[in-house]
């Protein structure tokens, strides 16, 4: 009796010891170079030491603004998610940010707007950045450093970083993306989901091709009938669809919280059809063509003569720019085959006058460089490398987008069922692997602005399409538009960009499994 009310104790005892010890003993640390970060940060240093965040982890805010706290929230969201617990940020005038994350917003500028420093140590891990712009980079830093287990949304517990430093800023001011919303229809879901893919790798421009011969997908509400008539199909005839100005700005304040910046895109004075089935009086003999729902590029023009064209121009430029904070309104101005060379020109400089006028830059595909390119507005590089250099000939600045390495609708290779292969076959490698500074003769890391890499969606229909095709060609856009030249190689890449293929798969993202990568993961 005596023996059996001993050994119960005992085994109580030892469950005891067993629970504390296992509750409280120092989780997996993983090792910095583990770790995977796309884009690469500018500087990492391994110090001595670890963190742990447990669920008595705060995020403090020191001089934070409220753009600050709130984004100091998606730091919160990121943990939250990832363990379970309810870590809160509170706002704080001193210093106590032992066992905390300490937020430090500094004037300092020595420190790049969109730059940070994180740093883990054994006390506290501290972000310092001069704006919630940069805080917001450093949290996507700070996402990556999460373990695979976060994105699976298992309740991980308490997790621990290694000790390191990390200091960073962006190699240019433009990195984005395109969407083609006109060719095939995406909803505001799917255009929020694409902005979170953007912003987790430090994007910060999604362009919206929002209009071409196939649709017209934006509210104009002085011509109604461009999308009660002209956003009523898509390629393969689907019924199409377009945003309300009200859905619109709700993209638009989805994507400045993740700060990025939507560039609307009205194509013109070719890729009209949608308009001009809409509205006779903007075609050259008055008679509205049939709503086009094929692939063809190239045989639609307003009628750059008429008056008409203008006040249609102007009032769209107007309605849109009110619902954009943005400097930037992209006007198009590719493939327009069948308008005269001057009337072309003639229309590009009127229509910059008018986007001028509202105060916007217009940006254009490279064509716009044969007109005269107002100050301050940028030519985007896809096809001509002659019309690049007559844009920086006019002391315009580039986007980058060159269709044979950067076109995210161009097929992998040639197994691959969806996308075009005009510009040739794109491997991850091939998308990656090129320095901007060094694509075309006579332009150097001065005359760009930025990368922006396309999807335009002609075989394009659901977010699992997409995915396919961005994935992950676009993390090595991210890249070469945030890191510095340096300290990018195919070869360290690729091992990088293994390391994200659970953290893809935890997501349930669709992505190409890429022959050229070792796909793995060490957890
Ligand atoms: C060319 S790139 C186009 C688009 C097509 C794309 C398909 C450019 C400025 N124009 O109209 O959708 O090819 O890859």
């Amino acid at each position: 009796m005596i023996k059996n009310k001993l050994m119960q104790w005992l085994s109580y005892t030892f469950m005891l010891i067993t629970f504390i010890t296992s509750s409280c003993s120092k989780p997996d640390i993983p090792q910095l170079s583990d770790m995977s970060f796309i884009p690469i940060p500018a500087e990492i240093t391994s110090d001595e030491g670890f963190f742990i965040i447990g669920s008595g982890t705060s995020v403090l805010v020191i001089n934070g603004n409220d753009e600050v706290v709130s984004t100091a929230n998606f730091l919160a969201d990121y943990i939250n998610q990832a363990t379970g617990f309810s870590v809160v940020v509170k706002p704080v005038d001193n210093r106590s940010g032992k066992g905390n994350i300490v937020v430090n917003i500094v004037n300092d500028e020595s420190i790049h707007r969109e730059g940070y420093e994180l740093k883990v140590s054994s006390a506290n891990i501290t972000i310092t950045a001069t704006s919630a712009e940069g805080l917001f980079r450093a949290s996507q830093t700070f996402r990556q450093m999460l373990p695979c287990s976060a994105e699976r949304k298992e309740k991980a517990t308490r997790f621990g970083l290694p000790a390191c430093t990390i200091k960073d800023y962006p190699r240019f001011a433009y990195r984005g993306a395109m969407l083609d919303v006109s060719r095939h229809f995406f909803g505001v879901d799917v255009v929020k989901q694409f902005i979170d893919y953007l912003a987790e790798y430090k994007m910060n421009y999604l362009h919206l091709h929002l209009s071409d011969d196939q649709g017209w997908r934006i509210e104009i509400k002085s011509w109604p009938n461009l999308t009660a008539h002209g956003g009523k199909t898509q390629v393969g005839g689907g019924e199409g669809g377009f945003y309300t100005q009200e859905q619109f700005s709700e993209i638009v304040q989805y994507a400045k919280d993740r700060f990025i910046t939507i560039v609307p895109e009205i194509d013109m004075p070719g890729h009209t059809n949608a308009a001009l089935a809409s509205y006779p009086e903007l075609n050259e003999n008055g008679i509205a063509p049939e709503l086009y729902t094929g692939m063809e590029v190239g045989f639609s023009t307003l009628a750059t003569r008429k008056e008409i064209t203008y006040q249609f121009v102007d009032d769209v430029v107007r309605e849109i720019s009110r619902l954009i904070p943005g400097e930037y309104f992209h006007i198009g101005g590719d493939e327009s085959h069948v308008t005269k060379k001057d009337d072309y020109i003639y229309f590009i400089n009127r229509v910059q006058e008018i986007v001028a006028s509202y105060r916007k830059k217009s940006i254009g595909w490279d064509e716009i460089a044969t007109a005269n390119m107002l100050p301050g507005n940028v030519a985007q590089f896809w096809a001509s490398t002659e019309n690049a250099q007559l844009a920086v000939n006019q002391g315009a600045k580039l986007i980058l987008s060159p269709s044979s390495r950067i076109y995210l609708d161009m097929k992998y290779d040639s197994t691959t069922v969806l996308g075009l292969n005009w510009a040739g076959y794109i491997e991850v490698d091939k998308a990656y692997d090129w320095n901007p500074a060094q694509l075309i003769p006579g332009i150097d890391e001065t005359h760009i602005l930025g990368v922006e890499a396309p999807l335009w969606t002609e075989t394009v229909e659901t977010l699992d399409d997409i995915q396919y095709l961005i994935f992950p060609r676009i993390l090595g856009v991210a890249e070469i538009g945030w890191s510095p030249e340096g300290l990018r190689n195919w070869e360290t890449y690729q091992e990088r960009l293994a390391k994200q293929a659970e953290k893809l798969k935890a997501r349930n993202i669709n992505f190409y499994k890429s022959p050229l990568v070792q796909w793995n993961c060490k957890e």
